[in-house]
């Protein structure tokens, strides 16, 4: 029986002996020990209950075994769900009960907070550590290392990934096989991945783009990856010689530039360097071909999309642009009011359709609505415009979204979270420029009346109850936010008010 995904980018390389994961030690996990290990998993998660379309969430560090994981979900005809690594307990508490998934997967450090939660979900709890130790991988041993694949078709679903919302509440994005599939295939023929491709991998794989681009794409030209279980810049350094490729974040590469052992000789082998999920400054993308004589390759993607455009591999990558929309993807820029397509060169919101578009959020029929247009255009919410030459520049957001380091940051969650605590009046919550994570949080707080207001204990007051890259980096005590004449609270005066605390 045909299962989408797992037939086009795994099956082929049972029993392969060619390497797919290189840990940070050195050793090799070929393609067929790496199935082997997921087809354990897959047992281990039917024997837990999980069945076709039932969700998995996990919450676990990167590692071989978390990977091994995902592939034993998409085999085992279920959808999965990650989540970032930084969510507290509270949060997590949301995505299960939004996604009622049968089974849960955290580290052992998170089970005592996790298991009041997942008990009243009535879903069952699993342990993963990053050293591959845990109940989970317990059950997995000793079961047989090939698993019958749960036939799924391409209309499938087969990852749950959630995104911010405006409102404050997160949204689970529904990726079918198709989805994924051909997303997997366009990039591999776009950026050329081969079997001979090592790509040095440095991302989390809770993100469309540590998972999706990076893994599938790989796979999909049956290449390896070294698996790092984060970005250190020491680790990065060292492991380059042995890589031909890499995908990051522009944090990766401004971290780089500023590190004297980032030389042009250290990357000169190197075939491809990609970069996405935040804008790359034009001065980075300058800076990055005076130092190594390469030229990053800009792409633009989202959750719900998968990618959308790329700079070409070969032909121009022109810095401040992300290049065309890929092969099957249509684009165009609408009045963000009218939907009314634009001409050439005017600035609307970005708009796609393609297989790579998402089928919609998870239980929010009227939100999936809104976002789409009638013949099936997907509303990004990012503003753009196309120049002469047909290059996509993304020119600003009509959402109000924050991206630091690569992960969003809905202002509304936090203002949220921010107006509940004791003595505040209201507040504002702000993404200004910042030297490595390219935006930071910073927040504007009006005390009640008669209330004396400090930063820092604002700031403790919230340390446990959001994930903390989503915690302000700085926050303001102000007499009170500037309004228009709708009473709207206007954030670039804010922007300019406190835009150069992080200036170098
Ligand atoms: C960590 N911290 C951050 C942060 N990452 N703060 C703001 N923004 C971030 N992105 C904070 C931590 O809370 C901690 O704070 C301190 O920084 C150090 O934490 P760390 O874990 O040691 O940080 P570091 O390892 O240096 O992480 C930085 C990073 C990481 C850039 C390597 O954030 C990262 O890997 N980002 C990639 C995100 C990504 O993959 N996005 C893809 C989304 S998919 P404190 O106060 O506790 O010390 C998508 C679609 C598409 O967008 O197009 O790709
Ligand atoms: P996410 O919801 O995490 O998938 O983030 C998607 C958002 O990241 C997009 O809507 C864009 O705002 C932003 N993004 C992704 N790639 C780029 C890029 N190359 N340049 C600018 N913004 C980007």
């Amino acid at each position: 029986m045909s299962n989408t995904l797992y037939d086009a980018l795994f099956a082929p390389h049972l029993g392969s002996a060619q390497p797919y994961l290189v840990k940070p030690d050195g050793g090799v996990l070929t393609y067929g020990d790496f199935l082997k290990m997921a087809a354990r998993y897959a047992h281990a998660v039917a024997a837990a209950g999980v069945g076709p379309g039932d969700r998995i969430a996990v919450q676990i560090a990167k590692s071989p075994e978390a990977l091994a994981l995902y592939v034993a979900s998409v085999q085992a005809g279920a959808i999965f769900l990650p989540l970032n690594t930084a969510y507290m307990p509270a949060e997590v508490e949301y995505f299960v009960g939004n996604a009622e998934p049968k089974l849960v997967v955290c580290d052992p450090s998170g089970r005592e907070a996790l298991a009041p939660i997942t008990e009243n979900a009535g879903a069952v709890l699993e342990t993963l550590a990053a050293d591959g130790s845990g109940t989970l991988s317990a059950r997995a041993e000793g079961q047989p290392e090939a698993f019958d694949t749960v036939a799924r078709g391409p209309d499938d679903l087969a990852a749950f990934l959630y995104t911010s919302g405006t409102t404050g509440r997160s949204k689970g994005a529904m990726l079918t096989h198709d989805n994924l599939l051909s997303n997997a295939e366009t990039l591999r023929e776009v950026w050329r991945f081969t079997a001979d491709d090592r790509l040095l991998h440095a991302l989390p794989i809770f993100h469309t783009h540590g998972l999706f681009v990076a893994v599938n794409t790989v796979t999909a030209a049956g290449g390896s990856m070294i698996w790092l279980p984060g970005f250190k810049l020491d680790e990065v350094i060292s492991h380059m010689p042995d890589a031909t490729s890499m995908m990051g974040v522009p944090t990766f590469y401004t971290r780089l530039l500023d590190d004297a052992r980032f030389t042009r000789e250290l990357v000169a082998h190197m075939r491809l360097f990609t970069s996405g999920s935040a804008p790359l400054l034009a001065e980075t993308h300058v800076a990055f071909e005076e130092r190594t004589g390469h030229r990053i390759l800009e792409r633009y993607g989202m959750t719900e999309t998968n990618m959308n455009t790329s700079n070409p591999y070969d032909g121009e990558r022109r810095a401040g642009t992300v290049g065309f929309p890929l092969p099957g993807v249509e684009l165009r820029i609408c009045n963000p009011e009218t939907g009314e397509e634009l001409s050439q060169g005017d600035i609307g919101v970005i708009e796609v359709r393609g297989a790579n578009v998402f089928k919609g959020y998870w239980r929010m029929p009227e939100k999936t609505r809104e976002e789409f247009r009638d013949d099936g255009f997907f509303i990004t919410g990012d503003l753009g415009k196309i120049d002469e030459d047909g290059y996509v520049h993304i020119v600003g957001r009509a959402k109000d979204l924050i991206i630091s380091g690569g992960y969003n940051i809905y202002p509304k969650e936090v203002e949220l979270l921010l107006d509940e605590q004791e003595g505040v009046l209201e507040t504002a919550v702000i993404g200004i420029p910042h030297p490595d994570f390219g935006e930071a949080v910073v927040a504007a707080v009006v005390p009640q009346k008669d209330v004396s207001l400090c930063e820092e204990d604002i700031l403790e007051a919230i340390r446990d109850k959001i994930a903390r890259f989503k915690q302000p980096k700085r926050l303001f005590v102000v007499d009170e936010l500037p309004r228009n004449t709708m009473g709207k609270v206007q954030k670039n005066l804010l922007r300019d008010r406190f835009g150069g605390e992080f200036a170098a």
